[in-house]
């Protein structure tokens, strides 16, 4: 087997702990095989146009990272990718820019990040194509002549094609994917979006009986005749990492002081990059209700809020900050006395080290999006837990996660009531159906670990096209 080449937006050293699903999964696989990883650096700078991709080694794998202009910054990471893709693809049509002038920006980008691998690749290299900055690339490469095996996958959800078809040129963009031999998806949900997208509105047939795991799709009629493969590989956690890092010291006092700070207490956690999708205001009023209507939960519950700050400069971002700011102001202005305060919200990350110990410190885990791709959260909060005596974890239904995490309890975020309640059943719980509920998350979860996905995905794309 030749080498992996990853592509992703961003990279990041696979050595070092990031916050970040994508990092740290698909430095895992890179580490495995050996290859490159190649993406924007992060930076923008004047010259970017010019300047030659920055080399650096990482233990068995090649970092290759390059400059962005400030246009293509502006146009193609914030224009494009998170202010059109990003909402449209969780469902918020209405936050959406539709810019024209950011889709030129985004062909032109994906072009620029074509040109740029071509010269690091080699013929007999697999290239795994990450996320919705990058959907056209394959279409790209295969462009300049590249005939390698290429893969793509989806870390956010795919919409309904109904809210598809509102992005400007969905057509073009959709065509794209038929570029890959191997498209996956986060769940079912979305491959079947995928499905009726693509026979709806591109002609494309589907060439596979129903019930299969992996679809067969072929596009008619455009530009490519090709065949794609599609399918749900539901992203795991690093399980084994998770745990080295629960027994170090940083959790452990974590863990520890958390416990002590409020041993009178009834700890709830919630720990997202602060983000729209990630449904934290609706989290909080769900929290407001619960003291309202279950008032035994004064004086006691306590909700952690930890956002980690992101993509500050979108409008979209600074908004949903100062409505959280407010909605926590106000939580603790009403219902706060001297000596205990409902909400602590905290807008920081918090370092990954001291993750299993915080979330162990909590007896529910509050983990609601409007709509996520997985969510890695939920599944490192079961991880977290002590199984003899383990705390809920409270799952939206629209986060891709739940397709896979049954036992946890879960709720609609948008239905505040609805979610109080649940909490409610959560923080009083019995502690054998805890115990029970636990064990099924765990064992599913350990068995679906990060690597199970990344090999999932990679033998998908090494076998013969059928
Ligand atoms: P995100 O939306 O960033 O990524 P999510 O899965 O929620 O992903 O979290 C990714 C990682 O970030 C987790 O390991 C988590 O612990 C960490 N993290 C989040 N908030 C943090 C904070 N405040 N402090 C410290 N660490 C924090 C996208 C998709 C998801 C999908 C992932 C992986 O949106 O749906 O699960 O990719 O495919």
């Amino acid at each position: 087997m030749g080498r992996l080449v990853v592509v992703s937006n961003r990279v990041a050293d696979p050595r070092k702990s990031a916050a970040g699903g994508l990092a740290v999964a698909v430095g895992q696989a890179l580490e495995a095989a050996g290859g490159v990883w190649m993406g924007w650096s992060g930076k923008v700078s004047e010259d970017a146009d010019d300047a030659p991709l920055q080399m650096q080694r990482s233990g068995n794998v090649q970092l290759a990272t390059f400059d962005l202009n400030a246009q293509q910054h502006d146009r193609f990471y914030l224009g494009y990718s998170n202010g059109v893709l990003w909402p449209v693809f969780h469902y918020r049509l209405d936050l959406a820019d539709f810019d024209a002038g950011y889709f030129e920006a985004y062909r032109d980008v994906n072009m620029l990040f074509a040109r740029r691998l071509l010269a690091v690749l080699r013929p007999d290299d697999v290239i795994w194509i990450h996320d919705y900055h990058l959907i056209p690339l394959a279409a790209k490469l295969r462009q300049l002549g590249c005939q390698q095996r290429m893969g793509f996958f989806l870390h956010i959800p795919l919409p309904p094609p109904l809210m598809l078809a509102a992005i400007p040129r969905h057509a073009w963009l959709m065509e794209r994917l038929f570029a890959y031999d191997v498209v996956g998806f986060q769940s079912q949900a979305d491959v079947q979006h995928f499905s009726g997208y693509v026979q709806q509105e591109l002609g494309a047939e589907s060439m596979t009986a129903n019930g299969q795991d992996a679809q067969q799709f072929r596009a008619l009629g455009s530009s490519f005749s090709r065949d794609v493969r599609v399918q749900a590989f539901p992203i795991g956690m690093d399980v084994e990492e998770f745990r080295h890092l629960a027994l170090g010291k940083d959790a452990r006092e974590a863990f520890t002081t958390t416990r002590e700070q409020y041993a009178r207490r009834r700890l709830l956690i919630g720990i997202d990059r602060l983000d729209y999708s990630k449904g934290i205001p609706h989290r909080i009023r769900a929290f407001r209700e619960l003291l309202l209507q279950f008032p035994e939960n004064r004086d006691s519950a306590t909700l952690i809020q930890i956002a980690s700050p992101s993509r500050e400069t979108v409008d979209a971002y600074a908004d949903i900050r100062q409505e959280l700011e407010g909605l926590c102001g106000a939580i603790n202005g009403d219902f706060g006395n001297l000596d205990w305060m409902p909400v602590r919200y905290i807008h920081r990350t918090v370092a990954r080290k001291r993750l299993p110990g915080l979330c162990r410190a909590a007896r529910v885990g509050l983990v609601t999006p409007l709509r996520d791709g997985m969510n890695l959260v939920a599944k490192e909060f079961v991880v977290a837990q002590d199984a003899q005596d383990p705390g809920v974890l409270v799952l939206s239904r629209f986060a891709g996660a739940a397709e896979q995490l049954k036992q946890a309890l879960l709720v609609n975020p948008y239905d505040i009531h609805g979610t109080a309640q649940t909490i409610q059943r959560a923080l009083h719980m019995p502690l054998a159906e805890r115990q029970e509920r636990h064990q099924q998350l765990l064992a599913h979860i350990a068995a679906h670990d990060v690597h199970w996905w990344s090999q999932g995905f990679l033998a998908a794309l090494n076998a013969p096209a059928s």
